[in-house]
């Protein structure tokens, strides 16, 4: 397997994460979507990261298609959500929450970047969007008193989190106080702590 794109990228590191914590070995391609951008497409359209190119050739697009597939690479017990139930939904949710406010935020970062003059209609949504959600990610990671979201072991939704609130704070300095939402404060420093975090880390750097 073949993973494209830089760890400065939540989605990319969540991916790059998962696939360390089952042993899967996989070459690093760590490719810039604006300097390496023809690279990128060779293998995926939009030119986006992360890319995983499988040992077949056939290529996935995107994180939650990533996690699914290499879900299925390892025994049931050993996966990071469980196959079913109420757990697996919750979880579902979570990762849906990290990736989709991590999603504003990158979008809130081209917006200011590549425009001359950024829309502030949207600015404000994609920052108002970023705020409730991680609202609503503090309010969860309250009601859930283990040292991770499900209790004892980690899980993607963990993962998600930690990865997405690393990313944009440093994208976006200021946007993210920790000191507002000590949950998911102690939540990152828990996971940031982690042998494989600690390796599988690359501060932001703007794409050139
Ligand atoms: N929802 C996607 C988001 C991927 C994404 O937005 N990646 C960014 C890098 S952080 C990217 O490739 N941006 C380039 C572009 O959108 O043109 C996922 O979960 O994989």
């Amino acid at each position: 397997m073949i993973l494209i794109g830089q760890y400065d990228s939540s989605f990319v590191r969540r991916v790059a994460i998962a696939l360390r914590l089952y042993d899967l070995p996989f070459e690093h391609r760590p490719w810039s979507v604006f300097g390496d951008g023809d690279k990128i497409r060779a293998y995926n359209p939009l030119m986006r990261v992360p890319t995983l190119v499988l040992d077949d050739g056939e290529v996935l697009v995107d994180s939650p298609s990533i996690i699914d597939h290499i879900d299925g690479l390892v025994a049931p017990e050993r996966r990071l959500l469980p196959v079913e139930g109420a757990e697996r939904r919750h979880g579902l949710k979570v990762m849906a929450l990290a990736t989709g406010f991590a999603d504003k935020g990158v979008s809130l970062f081209y917006e200011e970047r590549i425009h001359k003059e950024p829309s502030v209609l949207w600015v404000e949504r994609c920052k108002v969007q970023i705020a409730a959600t991680l609202d609503v990610l503090e309010a969860d990671r309250r009601r859930a008193t283990g040292p991770y979201w499900f209790g004892a072991r980690i899980s993607h939704a963990d993962i998600a989190v930690a990865c997405a609130i690393r990313h944009m704070s440093e994208a976006h300095p200021g946007l993210i106080c920790p000191s507002q939402r000590p949950a998911l404060a102690a939540h990152c420093s828990t996971l940031e702590a982690l042998p494989v975090f600690q390796e599988i880390s690359q501060p932001f750097t703007a794409p050139a």
